[in-house]
């Protein structure tokens, strides 16, 4: 039977946090028949311990061809020694990992200073920033990443033995500078921290990272609400959580949800044959999962990739934090503005060019082809004459479309009625899809109107955007049209479906009444009852809408969530 390793911090400050992992590695376990034998082994709370149980895993008769650390203290101490002594090493719970030898630790912790960038979207609004860190390479490299980004904001950084929890002077230092935000590196101990801040008369606001997130912070809610933190955005539905609360009666935490998948993946190559450090780790580098974590992929170095979000104590629960639903909104309006701007601006001068050449011909075509180059979300760039006619393209490959009459169109309608640009709404297109198209009008010369020029923006292009922007996120966004058309939703057989006259929604009158708010103003929020992301169940969500578009033409976009 192959032996795997795996060494928690049991005799430690973190021991609950050991446990949880123990657990989850044992139902992991439990749902697999490869043969394994797990030895697990106290990595207590520092460096040193951890080393020692390494070298007692590879001192054994039946060596371990695979060891699993939690915390990065331990983690960064195993990975040279597992990679000289030819064993795989998974780091678990290990935010902060200083990389020497390649190709032989996978690690399934996002690194802080990934999860650092999303929480500076939160820290820039503070002005003075405080920092009460673990003292440890977690603590320490947390310090580091947000002094580089807030060099002039950070006003105190302190850290602490969580074995001891000397914090008394550096809480009254902190109490001294008086900060607007004080950000808590800490795992359950938070809570003890939390109280005495507050106690002292600390009324800045609190910030957590990962580790925060555990049941001592419920125990007195009273000072650990408001407590803002970064956290996965992993799938709470997969059957691990109702495993776990079956076998233990609580809710597993992320350190759990790591450790299982890191012991149901390595189970399979297990399975596969794989033995050798450089096959196991190949496995991973590179590659996409689907497990309790969601969707995760590994990138080269055979560090895990997946989404964080902002997560809240209120009311004495963690809950995911509203606040980031209209910053999200706001950031994905934000870019599609930015795109429908830079796409406008190409497009003007593409005009201006076309004045000289004409709309036919070759060096028509290559001021076409220009435009579509510089331009990532263009399908194609047509011209098309005074008539409505399509009378040249790039790229070459649609040189079908040439001939077409696209006069009925709306926005070729709108165009020669104003002479102005326009953004249609989506239509059936030549292309055969349904799809966006701006179009600017082109005079010759003498001021006479020739026709106009077009990108075509690709079937996808909403899409490509806000999916990127939702995926592993328990929110949904969709694109609609004030005439209750909707040009993109997460949930493909609702696109090009008509919110006021589709049979799927007539049964949801709250649906319906907030569609034709969202029709009638540019921005807004409302409630409405409909089916879940999954198009199983009725629940309640909340909607939060905008406005994009150019040129008179709007498309609203719109952000829902659960309530
Ligand atoms: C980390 O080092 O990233 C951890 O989460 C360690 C944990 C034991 C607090
Ligand atoms: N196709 C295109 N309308 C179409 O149907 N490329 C531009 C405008």
């Amino acid at each position: 039977k192959p032996v795997i390793g795996v060494i928690l911090p049991f005799s430690s400050a973190f021991e609950d946090i050991a446990i949880e992992q123990q657990r989850a590695i044992n139902l992991a376990l439990s749902k697999s028949d490869v043969p394994v034998e797990i030895i697990f082994k106290d990595g207590g709370a520092d460096k040193e311990s951890a080393v020692q149980a390494f070298h007692e895993l590879a001192g054994l008769e039946d060596r371990p061809l695979a060891v699993i650390s939690c915390s990065s203290w331990a983690s960064d101490a195993i990975h040279p020694l597992a990679a000289e002594n030819g064993i795989f090493h998974i780091a678990i719970g290990s935010a902060a990992l200083n990389r020497t030898h390649s190709g032989n630790t996978v690690r399934f912790t996002l690194d802080a200073e990934d999860e650092q960038q999303q929480l500076a979207e939160y820290l820039s609004s503070f002005e003075k920033i405080a920092i009460m860190a673990m003292d440890n390479d977690l603590g320490n490299s947390w310090i580091s990443h947000i002094r580089h980004s807030f060099p002039d904001q950070v006003a105190a950084a302190h850290v602490y033995d969580p074995q001891k929890m000397d914090i008394h002077e550096k809480l009254a230092e902190i109490q001294a500078i008086d900060p607007d935000v004080l950000v808590l590196i800490s795992a359950g101990e938070a809570a003890g921290i939390a109280r005495q801040a507050r106690k002292i008369g600390i009324t800045a606001q609190f910030v957590g990272t990962r580790p925060i997130e555990r049941a001592e912070l419920l125990a007195e809610p009273e000072y650990a609400n408001g407590l803002v933190y970064t956290y996965p955005s992993y799938n709470t539905k997969h059957e691990f959580s109702g495993m776990y609360r079956g076998k233990y009666g609580s809710d597993p935490g992320f350190f759990g949800v790591e450790a299982f998948d890191a012991v149901t993946t390595l189970l399979q190559f297990l399975d596969k044959g794989f033995v050798r450090p450089a096959d196991l780790f190949q496995s991973y580098a590179g590659r996409k999962f689907v497990g309790a974590l969601g969707e995760i992929y590994f990138n080269s170095h055979g560090d895990a990739r997946y989404p964080y979000l902002f997560k809240q104590i209120v009311d004495g629960r963690f809950q995911v934090a509203e606040f980031q639903f209209p910053m999200l909104l706001e950031k994905t309006a934000q870019q599609l503005e930015d795109i429908f701007r830079e796409m406008d601006q190409d497009i003007a001068l593409t005009a201006r060019k076309l004045s000289k050449t004409g709309l036919a011909g070759e060096p028509a075509a290559l001021i076409l082809q220009e435009l579509y180059a510089k331009n990532l979300h263009a399908y194609n760039c047509v011209t098309v004459d005074a008539e409505g006619i399509i009378v040249n393209v790039a790229p070459a490959g649609y040189l079908d479309v040439i001939g077409e009459d696209i006069s009925h169109q709306e926005q070729i309608v709108r165009l020669h009625s104003t002479r102005q640009p326009v953004l249609s709404q989506a239509v059936k297109m030549v292309e055969g899809f349904v799809g966006i198209d701006l179009e600017h009008p082109v005079f010759s010369p003498e001021n006479q109107f020739i026709g106009s020029v077009s990108i075509l923006a690709k079937p996808d292009f909403f899409g490509s955007i806000i999916s990127q922007k939702v995926s592993n996120f328990p929110v949904e966004m969709f694109v609609i049209q004030k005439d209750g058309v909707m040009v993109y939703d997460i949930n493909e057989q609702e696109i090009g479906k008509n919110v006021f006259l589709d049979p799927l929604y007539q049964t949801y009158p709250s649906l319906l009444a907030v569609a034709r708010r969202i029709a009638a103003e540019p921005d807004g929020r409302g409630r409405y009852r409909f089916l879940d992301k999954n198009m199983r169940e009725e629940v309640v969500k909340n909607i939060l809408w905008t406005t994009v578009g150019l040129h008179g033409t709007e498309y609203r976009l719109a952000l829902a969530f659960e309530e």
